[in-house]
C-alpha cells in the first residue's frame, strides 16, 4: 500500500506485496524455459504481442528472462521481416490449440517468404509493440543488456519488422499498415470488424474443431460464425503462400495497430541511437505515420480514431478502445489528445466510472459486457491508455492515469489475473492466471515514470 500511496495513486484495496508475489508466480507458472505462454490451458504457445507485454513486466523480476522472451520470439522472424503472431512449441500436442502448426504449415507454405525451417509459426502478425518492449527491457538493466549484446542483436530484426509493415502492408497506399485478419490487431471479435468481416464467406464448420471452447465459456468467446470466417481468411492467406499482394477479403487500416507502430518507431529510434545506428529513417516513418493517422483515421463527429475499411474506403462508424490508443502516440497534437480524453471520460467508455476501459462503446448496439473483445475491459489496453494519459501530463490526465492504475491493480487482484473483466462489475471473464495481466500489473506496481 505504501508504494502506491507514495506514488500518488488511489487505494487499490489489495496488499501490494501479495499482489507482486502472486503476479510473479503466474509468470513463473507460464514460463516454459524459453518464453511465456499466455495461458497454460487456452493458449499453450508463444504469442507475439503477449510476449512483448510479458517482457515489459518480467523486466522487474528478471531483466535477463525479459530479454530472452523477446529473443525467442524474434528468433522465429521470417526473412521478409514479419514477426509471426504465434510461435508453436513442438513439445505441445498438435491438437492443444486450433489453428495449430498443421493448419498454418509455415515452413512449407511460407518457405519462399523466408519462414524459418527450424520452427513452425502462424503466418499473420500482431501489433508491433516489440521495439517499445525491447527499449523498456534495456532500460530496466542497461548493464546486463550491454553485457549480453541485447540491443545490437535485436535492432536489425526490429528494423526489418517495421520495414515489412511499411512496405508489404501499406495496402491502401497512404502510408498506414493494413491488417488482413481480425486476429492481427489483437482485438479479435471487436464489433469494429463486423462490417468488413460480414463480406467473408465462412469456412465449413465441419472442416475444423474449436479447441478454445474446451477451456472457456462459449458466451465469453467469439461466435461460431465469426470463427468460421477467421478460419476462411487464414486459410486463403496460407493458400496464397502468405502473399501480401494477393487479394484480401478483409483489409482494414486500424488506429490501434498503427498507433503502436508509431510508438515502436520512436522506441526503435532510441535503440538505434544507443547502438550507434541512424535513427532518422525510423523517425521519418513515425512522422509520416502520424500524419496519415490523423488525416485518414480521425472521426471528428465521434471524437475518436476509427478503422478505415479498405474494401469501401470508408471510416467504420464504430468506437472501440483501439480508437483511443493514439493517446499512446508520442507528440500527438493536443487537439486530438484533448478530444480523446473527452471521449474516454464520456458515456461511450465511462473512464473513471467503469472498471478500466471497455473494449467497445458502452452505448453501441453491439456492446456485450462479457464477450471477449466486444465490451469487456482488458489489461493491456488499459496499460496503453494509462501510458498515454501519463504522457499527456496535465493535472487532469495524471489524475485519470492514477485512478486507472489503481483500477488495473484492483481488478487484476480480485479477478485472479483474469484475461478480461466485465466493465460494469469487474467480474473476471475468460481464463485466470493470464500472463499479460500479471506482467502489466507488475509494471504498474513498479510505476516507472521515467519510462515515458
Ligand atoms: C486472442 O487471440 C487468439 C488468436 O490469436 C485466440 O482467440 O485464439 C486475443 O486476445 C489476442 O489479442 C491474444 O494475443 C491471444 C493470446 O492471448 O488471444
Amino acid at each position: 500500500m505504501t508504494t502506491l500511496l507514495q506514488s500518488g495513486a488511489r487505494d487499490t484495496g489489495c496488499d501490494h506485496g501479495r499482489l507482486r508475489a502472486a503476479a510473479a508466480s503466474v509468470l513463473l507458472g507460464n514460463w516454459n524455459g524459453t518464453g511465456t505462454v499466455p495461458s497454460r490451458s487456452l493458449y499453450p504457445h508463444q504469442w507475439s504481442w503477449d510476449s512483448a507485454f510479458v517482457a515489459i513486466g518480467l523486466r522487474h523480476l528478471s531483466p535477463r528472462r525479459a530479454q530472452q522472451e523477446l529473443e525467442w520470439l524474434l528468433g522465429a522472424q521470417w526473412a521478409d521481416g514479419r514477426i509471426p503472431h504465434i510461435v508453436f512449441n513442438p513439445a505441445v500436442p498438435a491438437g492443444a490449440y486450433f489453428p495449430g502448426p498443421d493448419f498454418w504449415r509455415s515452413s512449407a507454405a511460407g518457405g519462399h517468404r523466408g519462414a524459418p525451417a527450424f520452427a513452425e509459426t502462424s503466418g499473420i502478425v500482431q501489433p508491433p509493440v516489440h521495439a517499445l518492449a525491447a527499449w523498456l527491457v534495456h532500460r530496466a538493466d542497461p548493464h546486463e543488456s550491454v553485457r549480453r549484446g541485447f540491443l545490437p542483436r535485436l535492432a536489425p530484426k526490429l528494423d526489418a519488422w517495421h520495414r515489412y509493415l511499411a512496405g508489404h502492408r501499406d495496402l491502401g497506399g497512404h502510408g498506414l499498415a493494413a491488417i488482413i485478419h481480425p486476429w492481427e490487431p489483437g482485438l479479435d471479435n471487436s464489433p469494429c470488424w463486423d462490417a468488413p468481416l460480414a463480406r467473408v464467406t465462412p469456412a465449413a464448420e465441419d472442416s475444423y474443431r474449436r479447441v478454445d471452447l474446451d477451456h472457456s465459456v462459449a458466451a465469453d468467446r467469439p461466435t461460431d460464425l465469426d470463427y468460421a470466417r477467421y478460419v476462411r481468411l487464414a486459410r486463403d492467406y496460407r493458400d496464397s503462400g502468405y502473399d501480401d499482394a494477393a487479394p484480401h477479403a478483409f483489409r482494414v487500416e486500424d488506429p490501434g495497430f498503427n498507433s503502436l507502430l508509431i510508438a515502436a518507431e520512436y522506441a526503435l529510434a532510441d535503440i538505434l541511437r544507443a547502438v550507434g545506428g541512424d535513427p532518422a529513417p525510423a523517425l521519418e516513418r513515425a512522422e509520416r505515420l502520424t500524419a496519415a493517422l490523423t488525416t485518414r483515421l480521425w472521426d471528428a463527429g465521434r471524437g475518436i480514431f476509427a478503422p478505415r475499411d479498405l474494401g469501401s474506403d470508408r471510416l467504420l462508424p464504430v468506437a472501440g478502445v483501439n480508437g483511443l490508443l493514439p493517446l499512446a502516440v508520442p507528440g500527438l497534437p493536443s487537439a486530438f489528445t484533448d478530444a480523446l480524453v473527452t471521449t474516454a471520460t464520456g458515456e461511450r467508455f465511462g473512464l473513471g466510472r467503469t472498471h478500466m476501459v471497455p473494449s467497445y462503446d458502452l452505448t453501441g448496439a453491439a456492446f456485450d459486457a462479457n464477450r471477449y473483445w466486444r465490451g469487456p475491459s482488458w489489461f493491456n489496453t488499459a496499460w496503453l491508455v494509462h501510458r498515454g494519459l501519463q504522457a499527456a501530463g496535465t493535472p487532469v490526465t495524471r489524475r485519470l492515469a492514477d485512478d486507472l492504475r489503481a483500477g488495473v491493480l484492483r481488478d487484476a487482484w480480485r479477478s485472479g489475473f483474469a484475461e478480461y473483466v466485465n466493465p460494469h462489475t469487474g467480474a473476471g471473464r475468460g481464463i485466470k492466471d493470464f500472463s499479460w495481466t500479471a506482467a502489466l500489473a507488475l509494471d504498474l506496481l513498479a510505476g516507472q515514470q521515467e519510462d515515458l
